[in-house]
């Protein structure tokens, strides 16, 4: 197993972490995060007047306002693209503060699907490491929304350095009939709110060991497009047993399934004073008996005073690990942060006065759609 050096984050400043919600479940998620930790740094923007007026998130964008009168983009994906793109300004503001970008959004609507896919250009082009958190539809949603929720995965694939799917499905168990809707999407509200608090945590607190940002970009820029992630949470005496046990059966992870897999991996644990070495063994060998030999491991522990008589561990987990690119090699010999001069802006624009015209359809695929878009290949930085 390979190892990136960990780095006493003391003394260092923290990397600035932007959470932005899209799309009005999107925005909803962010609000609560907000109201559990009002030091987030977050901004939510959506189409919809109603969302926004109602939300207790303290920044908020309006974007597309000219495009829909300030209602929602009525799950048509084109609208939501051009309202963000007639604010795409006000987006470029708002990454010059920051270094990692988080957006959470569900796909199947028209501002989330139409409005990530530009916001993930525009930030890499701002040279900002972009990390997104998407709920997937539920299959009852029907098959329109599922393949419009596909699309906009595969346009945000092309920019995002990394996104964790959370498809609605997984958070219920099909046994149990009696499940309240509500508790559904209470349930992945609950593990983007720790995921995004874990990391957060992760990369601003310091740590005996802690994770620095410079190894969340290699996990992020190497996982090739898609990752995972799962946290787990325990207190009491067998604390370390039952956050393994947590981490090893995730539903996120199809229970354990994808750390059999895992071609890159990081761990982060949180403790109070009282965090033993046993509690640390356990669930790092744990977890490491999972994985394939070869797979790039790096972990991190943070002291929260907080945490006394608990313990909790973030995993963030890639399939893939892509090798080094050009652009890569040139960015770790020192040629700058922001993209290659050599690059071309490739931007997903649209059709313009040709947007009535019927599409191209060639064994069911729009032609007019570029060919990296349509195969969801992840460019190069
Ligand atoms: N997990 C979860 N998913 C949700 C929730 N609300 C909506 N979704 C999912 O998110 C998808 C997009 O819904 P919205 O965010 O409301 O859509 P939007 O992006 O605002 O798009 P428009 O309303 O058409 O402008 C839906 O198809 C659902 O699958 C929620 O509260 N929790
Ligand atoms: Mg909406």
């Amino acid at each position: 197993m390979s190892e990136c050096s960990g780095k006493e984050t003391s003394g260092l400043t923290a990397p600035r972490i932007l959470v932005m919600g899209v799309g009005s479940s999107g925005a909803q998620a962010v609000a609560c995060m907000c109201e559990l930790n009002p030091g987030l740094n977050a901004v939510v923007i959506d189409t919809d007047t109603k969302v926004l007026e109602a939300t207790t998130a303290n920044r908020v964008i309006h974007v597309g306002q000219a495009v829909t009168n300030g209602f929602s983009a009525g799950g048509d994906v084109e609208l939501g693209r051009q309202s963000i793109e007639k604010d795409s300004s006000n987006i470029r503001t708002q990454l010059r503060q920051a270094d990692l970008l988080v957006i959470v959004a569900g796909l199947g609507g028209g501002t989330g699907s139409g409005a990530v896919p530009v916001i993930t250009r525009i930030s890499r082009e701002a040279g900002t490491l972009v990390l997104c958190m998407l709920t997937l539809p539920f299959a009852f949603e029907g098959k329109p929304i599922t393949r419009k929720a596909e699309d906009a995965l595969k346009r945000i694939r092309t920019h995002a350095d990394a996104i964790i799917r959370i498809p609605n499905e997984m958070m219920v168990d099909r046994s149990d009939v009696d499940l309240p809707a509500e508790q559904v999407f209470a349930r992945s509200q609950q593990m983007m709110t720790d995921g995004i608090f874990a990391l957060w945590r992760m990369l601003s607190q310091t740590g005996i060991r802690g994770l620095d940002f410079a190894c969340i970009q290699t996990m992020l820029r190497n996982c090739d497009g898609f990752c995972h992630y799962a946290s787990a949470d325990a207190s009491g005496e067998n604390r370390g047993t039952a956050v393994a046990e947590g981490i090893l059966t995730h539903r996120l992870l199809n229970g354990g399934k994808v750390l059999e897999k895992a071609a890159g991996l990081i761990v982060g644990l949180t403790g109070g004073h009282d965090l033993m070495l046993s509690e640390m063994d356990e669930v790092m060998n744990r977890i490491q008996e999972k994985l394939p030999e070869d797979s790039w491991v790096n972990f991190g522990v943070v002291i929260d005073p907080t945490y006394e008589n608990r313990l909790s561990a973030i995993v963030l987990v890639a399939e893939e690990w892509k090798e080094p690119l050009l652009s890569d090699a040139r960015r770790q010999m020192g040629f700058g942060f922001n993209r290659g001069q050599g690059e071309l802006p490739l931007e997903t624009i649209g059709k313009g006065r040709f947007s009535n015209l019927d599409p191209a359809i060639h064994e069911g695929q729009d032609l007019d759609v570029p060919a990296y878009v349509r195969r969801g290949i992840k460019l190069p930085r």
